[in-house]
């Protein structure tokens, strides 16, 4: 297994759409096994493949409290969603410190394949429903803060590239 470098935003990188998996095999279970371990080390609830810098249709997931519950997501799709909609307030990996309310389906039906490529369906709501979402966003090169108004991912935008210049320097 292997830690992963995360992208910081405003990477270009990070707006690659992803391709689907196309056979899950050994290599896609040991990007899996990578992203977990990146994951838990980085502290997150969710990573998208999109985050370290492979460009396919992979999420992992762990929005448990013990931290025991991985859910692994292989070409994703939300086949049903609520018409309510709620806000939260998000975080992500790739902006660290950074976080701001985005309004999304309070819940979800996702469909998906498991590490071993079989179908499966969930649902989610809560804090699941809001990570799932999130991360699939990162698939289709969105980033959370491509929710918020120009303004403020501008302001956000300057705020990761001055840290960025200055983690340089130092
Ligand atoms: O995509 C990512 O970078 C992971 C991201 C997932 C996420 C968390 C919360 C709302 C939306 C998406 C994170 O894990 S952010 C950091 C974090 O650990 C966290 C933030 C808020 C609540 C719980 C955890
Ligand atoms: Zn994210």
């Amino acid at each position: 297994m292997a830690l992963l470098d995360i992208l910081q935003y405003p990477d270009p990188r990070l707006h690659k759409v992803a391709a689907p998996v196309t056979a899950v095999d050994q290599r896609v279970r040991a990007i899996v096994a990578d992203m977990f371990e990146t994951m838990y080390a980085a502290k997150g609830v969710g990573l998208a493949a999109t985050q370290v810098d492979i460009h396919e249709r992979i999420i992992v997931v762990d929005t448990s409290e013990q931290r025991d519950q991985p859910l692994v997501l292989i070409n994703p799709e939300i086949v049903r969603h609520s018409d309510e909609r709620k806000e939260w307030e998000e975080g992500c990996l790739s902006l660290p410190g950074i976080y701001d309310k985005v309004t999304r389906p309070d819940s979800i039906r996702v469909r998906a394949l498991d590490a071993r490529g079989e179908a499966f369906e969930i649902d989610a709501d809560g804090l699941l429903a809001v990570c799932v979402q999130h991360e699939m966003d990162h698939l289709e090169g969105r980033v959370f803060v491509d929710h918020l108004s120009t303004l403020k991912r501008s302001r956000i935008k300057a705020r990761m590239r001055k840290r960025q210049r200055e983690t340089q320097a130092a």
